[in-house]
């Protein structure tokens, strides 16, 4: 059994991989090059380390609580100082070579040291090491060194809780399994037609009505975050070092909201609720200063309980709102988010917007609007990648996925990792590319299960786009293969893609 697990874990190194220092051992020997997501300089050599119960965890001051982590995964002690020659994984914080995030991985006889500049740089550094402790606890770190940090600031994804209200624990079991990939931003869809889904005191009804039981696709999604629930959920994120970015989708996908306030519609009469996935029909009445009241109080106290610095105001599919009227809600929207100390954040649309030049644009749509797009990016609008055709992890893998949509086309593991963020739209270079997120819309999702099972692997694959700085599907193909046996151990729920070899 362990020689099997040894010889599929010696099939799947990667290019850059060592060969298995001791082939003829009984325990499994993990090689550095076998990580998701790729580092950037992996150099294999000298003896590896084996990790058993005697291991101590040493870490002092500003390194203590990654350490403290790392010691409850791998069922560690954690010291202050380790005697002498005591085997030990040490964590010190220190500089490494200036890049945000980095660390550097050295594995040799002894133990391991983990140093990077930052805490961030150091939890990075643990993600990688979990993947290097074999999945079985028992067996041996290759020995060498690896010197990392990620291509892109932001690497991130998306959980609609509009369509169907996700609770805080599955979206906490979410972020435990994104951060293991380096995925340090989840934005989180806060409203849309169906649902409103985070209270708002000067607006009470947003929630008591729009969160009410029987919203949500199919009237089965209902829920809402507290204000106290949406602060831990930050907190969780933030000990995991993933940053909470919210989304309150206008002047579009609006319903659920004026089915709690008339007021907000221009004639003043409550749409009915709408539990279908139609979108593009509702809008704010842009003419009115009750509109710029609601919007201002809730971009108000949704600044105050996030600390990140992003706000992000939805902008999509305002199909029911005219060209003017979008362009005139921007203009005076987009500076809001900046008095209160946010930088704005939003889907394509709203590059159309002088404004929009301070702003971040979410690219999601088709090559109709890259012209548009190119233009903002000459006026200093930055962009996250997102194309619905690569990124878009609500779509089919293929037509029999049983869960998701399939608008954008299907989307097979390798359609999602086989495409280069700093290339795709013309006029967008990657000096104006903060990254990659892959959003999972919940029209069609309902479990923790559910959510797991369109986002894995696909996202370890996006994970990889937005951290390394080069892309080798055979490589990732193989890596990815010897990483399904530690989702199978968590309980996470992947799909079993036809176009990997996958370990157990
Ligand atoms: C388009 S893409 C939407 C969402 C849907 C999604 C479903 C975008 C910014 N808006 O309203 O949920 O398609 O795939």
């Amino acid at each position: 059994m362990r020689r099997r697990l040894a010889v599929l874990l010696a099939c799947a190194l990667p290019l850059t991989a060592a060969a298995p220092v001791s082939a003829a051992a009984a325990v499994p020997v993990v090689a550095l090059g076998s990580v998701i997501p790729a580092p950037v300089e992996v150099r294999p050599g000298g003896a590896g380390f084996t990790v058993t119960s005697r291991t101590v965890i040493e870490a002092r001051g500003g390194a203590r609580g990654v350490a403290e982590r790392l010691g409850e995964a791998l069922r560690l002690r954690v010291v202050g100082q380790a005697p002498g020659r005591t085997p030990k994984i040490a964590l010190e914080l220190g500089r490494v070579n200036g890049k945000p995030e980095s660390y550097r991985l050295t594995v040799g006889k002894r133990g391991v040291t983990l140093r990077a500049a930052t805490p961030a740089g150091l939890f990075n550094g643990v993600q990688t090491l979990q993947q290097l402790v074999p999945a079985s606890g028992a067996g041996t770190i290759a020995g060498g060194e690896i010197v990392d940090y990620p291509r892109f600031g932001y690497r991130g994804t998306m959980l609609d809780i509009a369509r169907h209200f996700h609770t805080p624990d599955e979206i906490k079991r979410h972020i435990d399994e994104i951060s293991k990939f380096k995925v340090n931003y989840l934005h989180l869809h806060l409203s849309d037609d169906q649902g409103w889904r985070i209270q708002i005191d000067s607006w009470p009804r947003l929630t008591t009505v729009g969160g009410a039981a029987g919203t949500g696709v199919d009237g089965v999604g209902g829920g809402f975050l507290t204000k106290a629930g949406y602060r831990d959920l930050v907190r969780y994120a933030a000990s995991r070092y993933v940053t909470i970015v919210p989304e309150i989708d206008m002047p579009g996908h609006v319903n659920a909201a004026q089915v709690a306030y008339p007021e907000l519609t221009c004639d003043g009469v409550a749409p009915p609720p709408r539990t279908d996935t139609a979108v593009g029909y509702s809008s704010l009445c842009i003419g009115s200063e009750t509109t710029y009241r609601f919007v201002e109080d809730v971009i108000r106290e949704l600044a105050a309980m996030t600390p990140g610095p992003y706000l992000h105001i939805g902008g999509d599919e305002a199909h029911a709102t005219t060209e003017a009227d979008y362009l005139t809600f921007q203009k005076r929207v987009l500076p809001l988010v900046t008095k209160y100390g946010k930088t704005a954040y939003g889907w394509n649309e709203i590059a159309a917007a002088p404004e929009a030049g301070v702003a971040v644009a979410q690219y999601w749509s088709s090559a109709t609007q890259n012209a548009t797009v190119a233009a903002a990016v000459a006026n200093g609008t930055k962009v996250i990648m997102s194309p619905a055709n690569l990124a878009y992890i609500d779509q089919k893998y293929d037509p029999s996925t049983r869960l998701g949509l399939s608008w954008a086309g299907y989307i097979e593991v390798r359609k999602a990792y086989d495409w280069d963020p700093g290339t795709h739209v013309t006029g967008v270079p990657e000096s104006a590319v903060l990254g990659v997120e892959a959003p999972l819309w919940s029209e069609t999702l309902r479990s923790l299960d559910d959510i797991e099972y369109m986002a894995w692997p696909r996202l370890a694959g996006l994970a990889e786009l937005g951290w390394s700085p080069a892309r080798d599907w055979e490589s990732f193909r193989a890596r990815l293969g010897a990483y399904g046996p530690r989702w199978t151990a968590r309980g996470v729920d992947f799909y079993r893609s036809p176009q990997i070899d996958w370990a157990g």
